[in-house]
């Protein structure tokens, strides 16, 4: 078995090594048909001439006319008509909104698996579904899949700053070489792409939200626009992150009042900039008011006038506005989880529509589990675009495996209750709870220059579950898992099975060994790896552990039930009756919602110390049996690709420890 580094990501074609399925697949596909021209289709026929000489070990012959034998046929609606392919009007709606099929069908001379989109950008997603059915050793022989993005716009945000280092980043530098563009194109830019195309995401935030106004110069933009020429017709559009003081910065003005006329002017003049560049140019991502990000506020305006005043500028040329809310001011509530909330709720209807306000999975801050952020629900006439974080700031980073689709599927089935039962935050991210027409989900990117991508391997497959589940939140974590599993490690059963029993007991493992019961930022301060739950010298409240936790002689956790903070009415009832009565609260938030007697009796008849402890030392046995997991699995895996999880899994068995100790220590103190 030779060495594997894990530059191939998921995307990984070997030869198919189950003899039947090879036998069938080299008779089916016999010939390949692109009638279309244009770069997309040519990365379409690129990527199948890459891989099906692979997985098929054979070669594949290529046509742009009509096939003679059995064949695989590709195009969009309109291409494949030259080929007389019909499709009826049924299908034709179905496939509206940038879907796509794939199915099997008799022609005159053999059988054909046809693949069509609408869009080239479609087809070419609709290609690497196809290839992953080879990929996982598919039954292919009658197919007829039919699927279509749930959400609009899939983007990938990356904390880029233009020096090359990453915020939150932990797997290397930048992969933007600002310095070198336009002139030189790094070839991983394609790659990245090809990455990203495959899982079907459709936008690129290229720089930290925490913004340098110096992304927005006209040098800068040049730069930007070259990217933005490469991603194009990988479907790909371009987002920036612009500073809001940037009239100042750039613009040598006295003010970024968004009330001021020369203010929006400038922005309006900026964005015209940007699209004589960047014509297909997505919009911006803004943090404004937010840890000491200028915005709106600083000159007594809100955030509907600085959201409005640049969506009106984008609007002009069709991109929209990502406005995010993760605010906590302490003088708007004293428990941070309100913030939002506070804020955002009066705004309700006042936003353009081209504005999406875009708030984070839950309300605090990326924390290994929260319950869902209240906003989800709360919006009525504001479309809501849903943050997750897939680079792990606060879950081991690249140094632990977690897998997070369970989390993000958490988060996306929960039940809002806003319409009634069965109003989940998916739907509404979607924009079918409220009938919007726009819709967004963005990931903070895990990947970097190192050249595996991630950091871990496995946290490649948090890349690969995000842009999965942005096309299709419907899919299961399990699914998810089982593709990437088949596709990056191999489709031997002795592989598969245990590598989806470590993914899928992952985060419930890192949940417990972290913050078990609803706890929630005990990690060190700044760089936010391992435990610190007695931290208590920030000049920030809310920046210390005790203020999360709030533990003392006569129980541990947050009131934020209707006699404490009453951050539960933000919720919708029935939710918010049942997280307001300890009796009902879901155990996994118990902590967050109240603050409990240490002898507090639980589900499992333990106590709520003795259910601590137990969840802690379960936490830490997980990371052992992945580890013994992971040893057995020495056989089937490439020396190098083992080595590097083997000796991650053995530190993150050591950092589990010290969470489970440091947090059982400083806990029992109170406990007496
Ligand atoms: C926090 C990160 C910080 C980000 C901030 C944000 O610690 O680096 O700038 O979120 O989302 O999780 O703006």
């Amino acid at each position: 078995m030779y060495n594997e580094d894990g530059y191939e990501l998921w995307l990984r074609y070997r030869r198919v090594d189950n003899p039947d399925r090879l036998a069938h697949y080299r008779h089916a596909l016999s010939e390949v048909a692109i009638p279309g021209a244009g770069e997309t289709n040519d990365i379409i026929r690129q990527e199948l001439q890459h891989a099906l000489p692979l997985l098929l070990d054979k070669e594949v012959a290529f046509t742009e006319q009509k096939p003679v034998a059995n064949a695989l046929v590709v195009g969009t609606v309109d291409q494949l008509k030259t080929l007389g392919l019909h499709i009826s009007s049924e299908q034709q709606q179905k496939l509206d909104r940038k879907g796509y099929f794939i199915r099997s069908e008799l022609a005159e001379a053999g059988q054909w698996v046809v693949i069509g989109g609408d869009g080239e950008t479609a087809v070419l997603t609709a290609t690497f579904h196809f290839l992953r059915l080879l990929q996982t050793h598919q039954d292919i022989a009658n197919l007829d899949i039919l699927s279509h993005p749930h959400i609009q716009h899939r983007i990938l945000g990356h904390w880029d700053n233009l020096d090359g280092s990453i915020e939150r980043g932990y797997a290397g530098q930048s992969l933007w070489h600002w310095a070198e563009l336009p002139a030189i194109i790094d070839p991983r830019y394609h790659d990245y792409a090809r990455a990203c195309a495959s899982v079907g995401l459709n936008g690129v935030c290229l720089n930290n939200v925490n913004a340098q106004a110096q992304s927005l110069s006209h040098e800068y933009l040049i730069k930007t626009a070259a990217l933005a020429d490469l991603f194009r017709p990988y479907g790909l559009r371009v987002y920036l992150s612009p500073l809001f003081s940037a009239p100042m910065q750039l613009g040598g003005l006295p003010t970024s009042d968004p009330r001021e006329a020369t203010v929006a002017q400038w922005w309006q003049d900026k964005v015209a900039e940007i699209y004589q560049l960047i014509p297909d140019f997505g919009g911006f991502q803004v943090k404004a008011n937010s840890e000491g990000q200028p915005g709106p506020q600083d000159y007594g305006a809100n955030h509907d006038d600085g959201a409005n005043m640049l969506a009106e500028a984008l609007a002009l040329h069709g991109g929209n506005l990502l406005w995010r809310a993760f605010v906590y001011d302490v003088t708007v509530d004293s428990d941070r989880a309100k913030c939002a909330n506070k804020e955002f709720e009066p705004l309700d209807g006042r936003f353009h529509s081209s504005v999406l306000v875009q708030a984070k999975n839950g309300p605090i801050d990326f924390q290994p589990r929260e319950p869902f952020h209240p906003l989800f629900g709360r919006l009525e006439q504001t479309p809501l675009a849903l943050e997750l974080q897939i680079t792990p700031e606060y879950l081991g980073q690249s140094r632990h495996l977690v897998y997070l689709a369970d989390m993000w599927k958490e988060i996306l089935d929960a039940d809002t209750y806003a319409k009634g039962a069965g109003s989940t935050v998916a739907k509404i991210v979607e924009g079918s709870a409220f009938g919007h027409k726009i819709s967004c989900i963005l990931g903070v990117a895990n990947v970097g220059s190192e050249r595996n991508w991630c950091g871990h391997h496995f946290s490649q497959a948090n890349w690969y579950a995000f842009g999965r589940l942005a096309w299709d939140f419907t899919l299961s974590a399990e699914a998810i898992a089982d593709e990437w599993v088949r596709m990056t490690w191999g489709n031997d059963t002795a592989v598969v099975e245990p590598i989806k029993t470590m993914l899928h007991g992952s985060w419930p493992a890192c949940v417990n060994y972290m913050t078990p019961l609803g706890l929630h930022h005990l990690m060190q301060e700044g760089h936010h790896y391992g435990p610190d739950p007695g931290h208590n010298s920030s000049g920030r409240e809310d920046w210390n552990c005790v203020y999360f936790h709030k533990a003392d002689v006569t129980g541990i956790g947050f009131d934020r039930s209707r006699r404490g903070s009453n951050a539960v009415s933000q919720y919708h009832s029935p939710l918010r009756e049942q997280f307001d009565d300890v009796a009902t609260c879901p155990e996994k938030y118990l902590l967050w919602f109240h603050h409990v007697p240490w002898n507090h009796p639980l589900l499992s008849g333990r106590t709520l110390w003795e259910e601590m402890q137990y969840l802690y030392n379960e936490g830490v046995t997980f990371v052992e049996i992945m580890a013994d997991t992971w040893q057995s699995l020495q056989p089937h895996i490439d020396p190098q690709r083992h080595k590097h999880v083997h000796q991650r899994l053995a530190h993150q068995l050591e950092n589990a420890r010290e969470w489970c100790d440091v947090c059982l220590h400083y806990f029992g103190q109170f406990v007496g």
